[in-house]
């Protein structure tokens, strides 16, 4: 009687296992991202992503940038937005996708995510060029991409012109912009998390990074960015591995059980 209450939650365990295993099959979801953008206009840095439970908020809305967004939308890099992801949601599947993603280019990344356990999508790029623009989603539970069965809920996400932000860490100037400016002559905005698009025309005439001459081209209504989701079964040697880690886990609690002094359940 004396090892009874740990049975029972062992027990508990394993039914969990086996009961999310009916409905939490992973999937592979490839994320293909197209530039919408006119064509000389805006370019954007590789996507960061992550499915979630939603609790990973890189920003806010009239709030002061901090490291994580900063670094997605002074460089693109990303560098402190993933660890920062990965710190809150240590059970997340995160991502990067490609390199820069001119006018009219598309790519389309493909991760394993269980979609009961991470059914959010958070993302981040930086517009280029600019300072410190940006695109991504400041609510985390903004978009559910998989609903409460495991099944696609959304197929895709349509960014437009209004929808890019300007961090407020790094003051406008095209002579300071990132890849094709000065980085000595960046000054700090010191100001907040805002919607802004307009200011991109201001850097029109420039030569890009990728040799072509900016031309904004955008207005209010104006289509920049789609982020679209389809789903596969995990491809069987995969499939094998998790049955394989499954097992492992099965096999860690048999020896429990056997250090515990409980005899082997028969199945
Ligand atoms: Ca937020
Ligand atoms: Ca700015």
């Amino acid at each position: 009687m004396k090892f009874r209450p740990q049975t029972l939650a062992l027990a508990a365990a394993a039914t969990l296992l086996l009961g999310t295993g009916a409905h939490a099959q992973p999937l592979m979801v490839t994320v293909t991202v197209q530039n919408l953008a006119p064509a000389q206009g805006v370019a954007f840095a590789p996507l960061h992503f992550g499915f979630g439970n939603g609790t990973f908020d890189a920003f806010n809305l009239g709030g002061g940038a901090t490291a994580p967004i900063i670094s997605v939308a002074e460089g693109g890099s990303g560098t402190d937005w993933q660890p920062a992801f990965a710190a809150a949601e240590p059970g997340a599947t995160r991502g990067t996708e490609g390199g820069l993603l001119l006018a009219g280019a598309t790519n389309s990344p493909t991760v394993m995510v269980d979609p009961l356990l991470n059914p959010f999508f958070t993302f981040a790029a930086m517009a280029v060029p600019s300072n410190d623009f940006f695109i991504g989603n400041d609510s985390p539970t903004r978009y559910r991409v998989f609903d409460a069965n495991g099944n696609l809920a959304i197929n895709s996400i349509l960014q437009r012109a209004t929808d890019i932000w300007d961090a407020g860490s790094e003051v406008f100037d095209p002579a300071a912009a990132a890849f094709v400016g000065n980085n000595d002559l960046r000054r700090q905005q010191n100001s907040v998390v805002a919607f802004n698009f307009a200011e991109l025309a201001g850097f029109n005439g420039l030569t890009t990074g990728a040799g072509y001459t900016f031309t904004s081209g955008l207005t209010a209504d104006s289509d920049v960015y789609r982020i679209s989701f389809s789903i596969a079964p995990v491809p069987e040697p995969s499939t094998y591995a998790m049955m394989f880690s499954g097992l492992m886990l099965v096999g860690w609690l048999a020896r429990r059980r056997r250090s515990d002094g409980q005899q082997h359940p028969a199945r």
